[in-house]
C-alpha cells in the first residue's frame, strides 16, 4: 500500500473534532483543526498541529463553505480531509470535489452517498438487496390521482408522506384517511421543493410506535464488511436524539445477526467503504429499513465500549486502503452501553442556553467516558447545535451501565449555562425506561423534570 495518510484536516468542530484529533494521535497522523471565528478560542483548536480559520460563525460561511475547507487542506498541505458529522460529512458534491482535488476523503464513494441521500433511491436499493422495507410506494408516488388513491387505499391509512430529498424528520406528512392525500401531497411536494429542491414524495404505511433501531457496519475497499451490532436510539425529542444504548434491549443474537447479516451483504453488493449506520424501525418484532447513514454519528461511542473497537480510528485506516485487521468472529460484544447527550438548554423548555460555562466538573470512575470540548470559562457559542459533550457509561449488565450514568451525572457539575442533565437524571428514574424497550414516542409522553 502506497496511500498514506500524513496530515489530515478535521472539517468539523466541537466534541467530534476532538474525537478525530484524539484518533490520529493514536495513529500517528498529524492534524488541522479548521474553525470560524467563534470557535479561535477552542482548546481543542491549539491542541491540533495546526490550525485555520475558515471564516466568520455562521455555518453556511465556514464549516459548510466547501472552497474554504477545501483551500484551508491545500495551504495546509494535508492529504486527507474527515468531515465528522452533520455539515459536510454527507455532501456527496463535497466528497468529491475532495478527491478531484487529490484529498483522501474519509467515508464512502461520493456515488454512495449521493444514493442514500436520495431516499426514493436508498429504499429501492436497499428493497433490490434484500433489506426488509415499510410496506408503501416502491418508489415516487404516482402522478395521476386515481392511480394515487388507489395505491394509498392498497398500503392502507395511516400513512406517511416523505420528501425524498429529506431525511431526519424533514419532510414529512401523515395522512389520516383518504379525504386528506390530494391535499397532503400538494403542501408536501411545495414544501419538499422549497426545502431540497426536489418534489418527489413517497409513501409508506404509517407505523403507531415503532423503536428506533440501527445497525453500525465498518467495511475496507476490499469486500470485508463487519457488522458491530445494534443501537437503540428511540430516546429522542423532535428527530433529535437524547440517549442510545448498545445492545438493543430484547433483541435476541439470532435476531440481531440475522438483519447483521443482512446489512453485510448489502454492504459487499455496493462496495460500501467507510463506517456506516442502517437505520431501521423496529415494531411487533420485525425490522423496516428508513435510512442509510454513511458518516460516523454521534452515539458511536456506545458501539465502541460493547465491542472494544475505535471505530473511528478504523474508519480511518480504511479510508486510508488498509484491509481490516479483524474478522466478524472476532466481534463479540460485552456488556452494556449508554449514552446521555449533555446539551446547553433549558432542561423544561429545550430552549438552548449558549454561554460561559463558569466552571465545569467532569465524571469519572469505572465504567464512564466522557467525550467532551467543554472546560471551566469555555464560551459555549450560539451559533451550532447545543451539544457541549457526551456522557457514556458501560456496565456488565444494562442495569449497571444504567446506574454508573445515575452516578455519573449526578457527579458531573456545569455552572454558568443551563443543561439538560436533570432531564437525564429524570428519565433515569423513570420505570419505562429501566424496564427497556421504549418507543419513539416516549419523550413527548414523560416529560416532567423533578
Ligand atoms: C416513519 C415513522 C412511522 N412510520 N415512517 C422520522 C425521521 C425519519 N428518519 C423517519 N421517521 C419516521 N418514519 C413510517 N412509515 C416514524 C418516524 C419517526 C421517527 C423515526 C425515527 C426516530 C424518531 C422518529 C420520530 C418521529 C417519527
Amino acid at each position: 500500500m502506497n496511500r498514506r495518510i500524513r496530515k489530515l484536516v478535521i472539517a468539523n468542530r466541537g466534541e467530534i473534532a476532538l474525537r478525530i484529533l484524539r484518533a490520529c494521535r493514536q495513529l500517528d497522523i498529524l492534524t488541522v483543526a479548521l474553525h470560524s471565528e467563534a470557535d479561535h478560542d477552542a482548546k481543542y483548536v491549539r491542541l491540533a498541529d495546526e490550525s485555520v480559520c475558515i471564516g466568520p460563525p455562521s455555518a453556511r460561511d465556514s464549516y459548510l463553505n466547501m472552497a474554504s475547507v477545501i483551500a484551508a487542506a491545500e495551504v495546509t498541505d494535508a492529504n486527507a480531509i474527515h468531515p465528522g458529522y452533520g455539515f459536510l460529512s454527507e455532501n456527496a458534491d463535497f466528497a468529491e470535489q475532495v478527491e478531484q482535488s487529490n484529498f483522501i476523503f474519509v467515508g464512502p464513494n461520493p456515488e454512495t452517498i449521493r444514493t442514500m441521500g436520495d431516499k426514493i433511491t436508498a429504499i429501492t436499493t436497499m428493497r433490490n438487496m434484500g433489506v426488509p422495507c415499510i410496506p408503501g410506494s416502491n418508489g415516487t408516488i404516482p402522478q395521476n390521482r386515481d392511480e394515487l388513491i388507489i395505491l394509498a387505499s392498497q398500503i392502507g391509512y395511516p400513512l406517511l408522506l416523505k420528501a425524498s430529498g429529506g431525511g431526519g424528520g424533514k419532510g414529512m406528512r401523515q395522512v389520516l384517511r383518504e379525504q386528506d392525500l390530494l391535499e397532503a401531497v400538494e403542501l408536501t411536494s411545495k414544501e419538499a421543493l422549497a426545502a431540497f429542491g426536489n418534489d418527489s414524495l413517497y409513501m409508506e404505511r404509517y407505523l403507531q410506535s415503532p423503536r428506533h433501531i440501527e445497525i453500525q457496519v465498518l467495511a475496507d475497499q476490499y469486500g470485508n464488511v463487519l457488522h458491530l451490532g445494534d443501537r437503540d436510539c428511540s430516546i429522542q425529542r423532535r428527530y433529535q436524539k437524547v440517549i442510545e444504548e448498545s445492545l438493543a434491549p430484547g433483541i435476541s443474537d439470532e435476531q440481531r445477526s440475522e438483519i447483521g447479516e443482512i446489512c453485510v451483504n448489502t454492504c459487499k453488493q455496493m462496495q460500501y467503504k467507510g463506517v456506516g449506520t442502517f437505520e431501521f424501525l423496529f415494531q411487533d418484532g420485525q425490522f423496516y429499513f428508513i435510512e442509510m447513514n454513511t458518516r460516523i454519528q454521534v452515539e458511536h461511542p456506545v458501539t465502541e465500549l460493547v465491542t472494544g473497537i475505535d471505530l473511528v480510528q478504523e474508519q480511518i485506516l480504511v479510508a486510508d486502503g488498509n484491509e481490516l485487521g479483524f474478522g466478524q468472529q472476532d466481534v463479540g460484544f460485552t456488556g452494556h452501553a449508554i449514552e446521555c447527550r449533555i446539551n446547553a438548554e433549558d432542561p423544561e423548555t429545550f430552549i438552548p442556553s449558549p454561554g460561559r460555562i463558569a466552571r465545569i466538573h467532569i465524571p469519572g470512575g469505572p465504567g464512564v467516558r466522557v467525550d467532551s470540548h467543554a472546560y471551566t470559562n469555555y464560551n459555549v457559542p450560539p451559533f451550532y447545535d447545543s451539544l457541549i459533550g457526551k456522557v457514556i457509561t458501560h456496565g456488565r449488565n444494562r442495569k449497571e451501565a444504567m446506574a454508573r450514568m445515575s452516578g455519573a451525572l449526578q457527579e458531573m457539575q456545569v455552572e454558568g449555562i443551563k443543561t439538560n442533565i436533570p432531564m437525564h437524571q429524570s428519565i433515569l428514574r423513570n420505570q419505562g425506561f429501566q424496564q427497556g424497550g421504549c418507543d419513539i414516542h416516549f419523550l413527548k409522553n414523560q416529560i416532567d423534570v423533578d
